[in-house]
């Protein structure tokens, strides 16, 4: 069949929208309408050129939901018009990763999927006979693609697509790293180190969970009112503090029993982690750092008490959790609505980008 995507010709270039040739799904896979999809920092990180493991020409986006239009052979947790979220982190169910519980890294496609393939080693897209890669398994920035069904989440059909989009990757990675990875309880000191649209999300989820201190640090002075209002209760601006760290510890009787690192900055993830309390303060690592970049501290932090984790796509799983988190959202639970910041149509998707690298949009979202 033919659709329409924006095309990531190389790194650096702005997208192409086009028309492209689609393959029909295989055994084991189905046939996604997607009717929106988030435009995330990490789509801009590929885009750039700054991710060493970039593929071009490429369909990038990997946050996006819509309508199962066909299955193929085997398939039999999906049908036609069921309405579902594409995954990135797929859930098999069966490999080592998925059954030892410990973790939600399944890793049944992953070698394909990085290289921008299909797990039978193609690739579906085509433009004049000429392969297009697809990007986190995902490629929501086409209007129809083909995934596994072990990279499907089936949701329920009274969700918008316009908002719950965004628990393919922003809503779910903020959340769930307060609730999967490091299981904040109520009470708890947070500290979240940029409140941007993975940030915001750790500070409902803290707020959500009962956290009773939950302070919000970023450079941008604009992002203090958007936290207020999803539960901040204490900001602080890096550049009015000598010495973060220590205005943190001061504000919280000896530090943070949690803190998230949601920028990518490796010398943040150390305030981050320096600013937990002694003997049992814990940091989650969620922003991606640039390739080969590394992480310091003095190893006497980790003796004394505190813990280092990382968290990728929230430790949740995602066919299991994700509908979850839209019920959450349709039941009020969470907010997402004052998080979309910006609709597009699909020609408009290089706007996305420039809005995100001026600092002016939360989330945009692109509408099919
Ligand atoms: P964003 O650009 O929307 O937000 C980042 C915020 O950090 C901004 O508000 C910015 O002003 C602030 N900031 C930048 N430098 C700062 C500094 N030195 N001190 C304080 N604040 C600073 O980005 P986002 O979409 O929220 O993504 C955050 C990170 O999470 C990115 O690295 C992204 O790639 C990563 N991410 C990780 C996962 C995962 O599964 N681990 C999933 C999605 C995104
Ligand atoms: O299993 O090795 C693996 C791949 C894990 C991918 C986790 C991705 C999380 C960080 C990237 C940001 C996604 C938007
Ligand atoms: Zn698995």
């Amino acid at each position: 069949m033919k659709t329409k995507a924006a095309i990531a010709w190389k790194a650096g270039a702005p997208l192409s929208v086009e028309e492209v040739d689609l393959d029909g799904p295989r055994a084991g896979e189905v046939l996604i309408e997607v009717k929106a999809t988030g435009i995330c920092h990490t789509d801009y990180y590929t885009l750039s050129g700054a991710d060493p493991e970039g593929i071009f020409p490429a369909i990038l986006g990997h946050e996006g939901a819509g309508v199962v239009v066909d299955v193929g052979p085997d398939v039999r947790s999906l049908k036609k018009g069921d309405h579902v979220i594409p995954l990135y982190t797929p859930e098999c169910r069966q490999c080592k990763f998925c059954l030892s519980r410990k973790t939600n890294l399944c890793q049944a496609i992953r070698s394909t999927q990085g290289k921008g393939l299909m797990p039978d080693g193609s690739s579906r897209f085509s433009i004049g006979g000429k392969p297009i890669f697809h990007y986190m398994g995902t490629s929501t920035f086409a209007n129809h693609i083909v995934v596994p069904e072990i990279a499907v989440a089936k949701i329920r059909s009274d969700a918008p697509f316009d908002k719950v989009c965004y628990i393919g990757c922003g809503v779910t990675t903020g959340v769930g790293a307060v609730l999967f990875t490091a299981k904040v309880e109520a009470g708890a000191t947070v500290a979240v180190f940029g409140l941007g649209g993975i940030g915001l999300n750790v500070i409902q989820a803290a707020k959500m969970v009962g956290a009773d201190k939950i302070i919000g640090i970023d450079l941008n002075p604009a992002r203090e009112e958007m936290a207020r209002k999803f539960g901040m209760t204490h900001f602080l601006n890096p550049k009015d503090h000598e010495n973060i760290v220590d205005a943190i510890v001061q504000l919280t009787d000896g530090g943070v029993d949690y803190s998230f690192e949601c920028i990518g900055n490796t010398k943040v993830m150390r305030q981050a982690l320096e600013c937990c309390h002694k003997g049992w303060g814990k940091s989650i690592i969620i922003g991606v750092a640039e390739a080969g970049a590394e992480i310091s501290t003095r190893p006497f932090q980790l003796v004394t008490g505190r813990e280092w984790k990382g968290s990728a796509f929230g430790g949740a799983r995602g066919r299991t959790d994700v509908p979850k988190i839209v019920d959450w959202y349709m039941e009020g639970k969470i907010n997402i609505d004052d998080l979309i910041t910006h609709k597009l149509s699909l020609d408009q998707i290089n706007e996305g980008f420039d809005l995100m690298k001026r600092g002016e949009s939360i989330r945009s979202v692109v509408m099919y």
